[in-house]
């Protein structure tokens, strides 16, 4: 079996990407402990906090955001972070060559119930005309990424990593401390028979939404001509796992009536992150017409509305449009 480092060099990886995607994983593992432990640890419930997108964050947002930050910011090759749970750009070393930006914990709402969470990131070139610490080194479309990928946090912990090459995954072994390589190429079947959506959501969608989903629940009897399931598991890093694993498509779309009228997640920590691993394993990620790597950011925290997966059936909900 191979591990992550031997997969890192074997793809060569330069070697402070390299040392960054490791020191990633380290702090997964003792996000991961910690998890395996839930009440054990006291890690559960809320830490009576909000963050800047007014959610109430629970202890274990706080606990994976600061593990995370302290071990980035002590690599000389990181120049700047960024974290759904904080407000501001952080900055760190003046001469680092890469920015990263992270979900310490998504999903938060899953965490009380056991339930499926991760923790998601990316890693973009610094930019060396503007400040350390400024929003603009993160005004960057998804295409620039270098690095991309998610800890799960499940029956098992994995990883999904790309640097550019094939989106692999990898496994933590518990008693060794160390991710192996178990796939080491994930492929998006074209086609699918697998969608989801939060449904609760219905009607605050666009009709091209409405009809899109109302297609594919009328089955073999319906313009689609086929029967489709539907699963939701409320944390994007579960739900687009399930994509890499099997196929399927995934939704977060506007929605017209709430505070979420641009969508739910954030282009920066959860959209271009995931548009890049299902990308680089074969399927679509789009927001409209567009692909959602090539979105000009104009915001930190900037929401966007997601679909991606299956290739064939990205399509058949663009031809809708
Ligand atoms: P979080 O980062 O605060 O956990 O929020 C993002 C999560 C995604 O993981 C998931 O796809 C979505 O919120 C679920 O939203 P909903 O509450 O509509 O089920
Ligand atoms: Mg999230």
């Amino acid at each position: 079996m191979t591990d992550l480092a031997q997969q890192l060099a074997d793809d060569k990886v330069p070697s402070e990407l390299a040392q960054l995607v490791q020191t990633l994983a380290e702090v997964s593992q003792s996000i991961s402990a910690k998890v395996r432990l839930g009440a054990l640890a006291g890690v559960l419930g809320s830490a009576g906090e909000q963050n800047v997108q007014g959610e109430t964050q629970k202890k274990l947002d706080v606990i994976a955001n600061d593990l995370l930050k302290e071990a980035l910011l002590r690599l000389p090759q990181v120049r700047a972070v960024a974290s759904e749970e904080e407000d501001d750009v952080v900055g760190a070393n003046h001469g680092g060559a890469y920015i990263v930006a992270f979900d310490p914990l998504d999903g938060s709402s899953n965490i009380d119930i056991n339930g499926q969470i991760g923790t998601i990131f990316t890693v973009y070139p610094a930019r060396d005309d503007v400040a350390c610490d400024s929003d603009a080194q993160f005004a960057q479309p998804g295409r620039k990424q270098v690095c991309a990928g998610y800890m799960l946090y499940g029956p098992s912990t994995q990883m999904a990593l790309t640097t550019g090459g094939p989106s692999r995954l990898y496994t933590l072994v518990p008693d060794q401390q160390k991710y192996q390589l178990t796939e080491a190429e994930l492929r998006i079947a074209p086609e699918c028979n697998e969608f989801a959506i939060n449904m609760a959501n219905q009607r605050h969608w666009s009709p091209v939404v409405q009809g899109y989903i109302a297609n594919l629940q009328a089955g073999a009897d319906g313009p689609r001509g086929k029967d489709f399931n539907m699963r939701w598991n409320g944390a994007m890093v579960g739900d687009v796992h399930r994509v890499l694993m099997r196929g399927g498509i995934f939704l977060y779309p506007a929605n017209t009536q709430s505070k979420v009228h641009n969508g739910k997640l954030r282009l920066l920590y959860e959209a271009n992150p995931m548009a890049m691993l299902v990308e680089q394993a074969g399927g679509s990620a789009v927001v409209g017409e567009q692909a959602i790597l090539d979105v000009d950011p104009e915001s930190l925290h900037q929401r966007v509305p997601v679909i991606l997966g299956s290739g064939a059936e990205v399509q058949a909900f663009q031809a809708l449009s």
